[in-house]
């Protein structure tokens, strides 16, 4: 029987969707990109096999050693396409200024006509592959949904493990009418026509020339922080580029943190991260590495979920050191992305710390004269629940309440090891002055400081300026928000020597974070904001250089005067949309660093 209120489906197919706006979409895709064939997917283990298994058919995957890594396999993409393309990725509303200088911009219109040409016959001779899905735990009122066509196979087993992905998507999709459309085509992978676009007005997205992450997962960056965020303003809530970690005390109290720190940084190390032996009785539970979504709720306090499912993780550095729980969990029921293979077809990458490279990321004889062995933007994707420290509450539907959010960014000078904001419109402006060295989680040079405002400058979906009055409009007069921190993992001294020891130890600068929104330990007002007292971060055993740790706790004046200056000039940047408040904390920063 024809589901009510169905448009019929092209080539005598039956309807597969009772909402009749999905299919009559689903159907005009098809007819546009040409598809030889439509496959709905239901998310089921039979699928993923039946997928798999042609996927090694034609290449597009191989087979790892079954027997050290079961059910893992490697995908090596096109090497003209192997990270986040921000000169190519466009936001496509009607007003010009609503997507502001952080975004490249083209009139909806245009856009549609120039991506649509694309996709013309794009998928001639292919699958074309329907994913439902639901950003989020699936019974939470706080997640939303979409749908993203593909004719990539790859993108289908990844948005299998990377969100609830199949039938039960789709049947919250029939229910609620409403979802994020994503188009997405490899097409010939030719980075002269490779576009990401985003409508946000339309709930919208059109992928095309690109197979990689986040380029082609459109549930990720491009649905669940651009359209998110876009989203989120309308509705009063955040879409942020965050972990969300819990941080058990050897007393059994758990606080919530939130993180916001550019690709790369370190946010899946952070948000699985093993307490030292110097820290016993410490727990630490992961909720998610990349994305959060925020609400106030009715109590005023900000709850947080993960959209995701899975990590989409850098595999270069990752060990039993670094991260031992990514390092297990990946040694199973792993897709890897880019990495290089050992002699007996194990995946390598640098700073395995075991194994050696025969072959590299581009399937090439490793020969070190062409480089890294693993591309150093390699991915892991595997499913969240495989995590050790995966946290019981990861699928409650009301998330998590959040004590604190903490900015970071790669700063080889300035930025001490942590700080906190004097209140919220302080933190606000502590999370726009977020500068970092650039990583190859983009194409792009390397190690360069930009600008990063809350690690959202290639994600938020609309005008920076606009943004921070949203963000100064969540201040609702309770002492419930959570308290702003930064933090820097990444000081040097000027021999190139790293003054913090990062991964693990990390704890003990969250530790001071978690005593501060507790008012259990005192801090130092600066200029700048709170800093710790140097006594109050616990060091024992640590084998800090001499004197790292005042510097650790320190601020250089007249650097900090140079940079507040640097962070006029880019707040200036945003002209008249900027907000008022804003401008009035840069300026109370800057009497006091001059009073300093
Ligand atoms: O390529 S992704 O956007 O999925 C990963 C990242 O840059 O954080
Ligand atoms: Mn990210």
């Amino acid at each position: 029987m024809t589901p009510t209120n169905s448009v019929p489906a092209p080539g005598g197919q039956t309807a597969k969707t009772t909402l009749a706006a999905l299919q009559q979409w689903v159907n005009d895709s098809a007819s546009l990109c040409k598809a030889d064939s439509v496959h709905w997917c239901d998310g089921s283990e039979e699928e993923n096999q039946r997928l798999t298994e042609m996927m090694l058919e034609t290449g597009d995957l191989s087979e790892l050693n079954q027997n050290k890594y079961p059910n893992c396999y490697l995908h090596l993409s096109d090497p003209s396409d192997v990270a986040r393309v921000e000169h190519l990725t466009f936001v496509c509303c009607e007003n010009e200024d609503d997507a502001g200088p952080n975004n490249h911009w083209m009139a909806p219109t245009d856009a549609h006509q120039k991506i649509d040409a694309l996709f013309d016959g794009a998928m001639q001779g292919r699958t074309m592959y329907i994913i439902p899905y639901c950003m989020g735990p699936i019974d939470s009122p706080y997640s939303r949904l979409g749908v993203e066509i593909t004719d990539s196979p790859y993108v289908v087993i990844n948005m299998r493990l990377m969100t609830r992905m199949g039938s039960q998507a789709l049947a919250r999709i029939e229910q609620e009418k409403t979802f994020v459309k994503g188009l997405h085509s490899t097409s010939d992978l030719d980075p002269n026509k490779r576009f990401i676009m985003h409508f946000p007005e339309e709930l919208s997205i059109k992928s095309i020339g690109s197979g990689y992450g986040g380029n082609a997962l459109l549930g990720k960056k491009c649905h669940a922080l651009r359209i998110a965020s876009w989203q989120a303003r309308q509705e009063g809530w955040l879409a942020e580029h965050m972990l969300i970690v819990g941080l058990e005390s050897p007393e059994g109290d758990t606080h919530y943190v939130a993180c916001a720190f550019p690709s790369a940084c370190g946010k899946t190390n952070l948000a699985m991260l093993i307490p030292p032996a110097s820290q016993p009785g410490w727990k630490i539970w992961t909720l998610g590495d990349d994305i959060a979504w925020l609400h106030l709720d009715d109590e005023g306090v900000l709850r947080a979920i993960n959209p995701e499912a899975g990590y989409f993780g850098v595999v270069p550095g990752t060990n039993a050191k670094t991260n031992k729980n990514a390092f297990d969990m990946i040694t199973s029921d792993t897709i890897f992305t880019n990495v290089a293979l050992t002699a007996d077809n194990q995946p390598w990458w640098e700073n395995k710390a075991e194994g050696e490279p025969v072959t590299d990321w581009q399937g090439r004889e490793y020969d070190p004269a062409n480089g890294k062995a693993a591309h150093p933007n390699s991915r892991f994707t595997v499913a969240a629940r495989k995590n050790a420290s995966y946290s019981s509450l990861a699928d409650a539907p009301d998330g998590v309440p959040i004590s604190a959010i903490v900015f970071g960014g790669r700063r080889k000078e300035l930025a001490p090891l942590v700080y906190e904001a004097k209140s919220w419109r302080h933190g606000v402006l502590v999370g726009a002055g977020v500068a970092s060295e650039t990583t190859a989680a983009a194409t792009g040079s390397v190690g360069v400081v930009r600008r990063d405002p809350m690690a959202m400058k290639p994600f938020c979906g609309y005008n920076f300026a606009d943004y921070w009055n949203h963000w100064l409009s969540l201040d609702n007069g309770t002492n419930k928000l959570p308290k702003i921190f930064h933090v820097n993992w990444f000081r040097q001294d000027k021999e190139g020597n790293f003054l913090w020891p990062g991964f693990g130890e990390n704890l003990r600068v969250l530790r001071w974070i978690i005593d501060r929104c507790d008012s259990n330990v005192a801090a130092v007002e600066t200029p700048i904001g709170l800093l710790p007292n140097s006594k109050d971060i616990d060091i024992t055993d640590l084998d800090l250089l001499d004197g790292a740790i005042d510097a650790l706790t320190s601020i250089d004046v007249a650097q900090w005067q140079a940079e507040m200056a640097s962070v006029a000039e880019y707040l200036e940047s945003y002209g008249d949309r900027l907000p008022k408040a804003l401008q009035e904390e840069l300026e109370t920063v800057v009497k006091a660093l001059r009073a300093a």
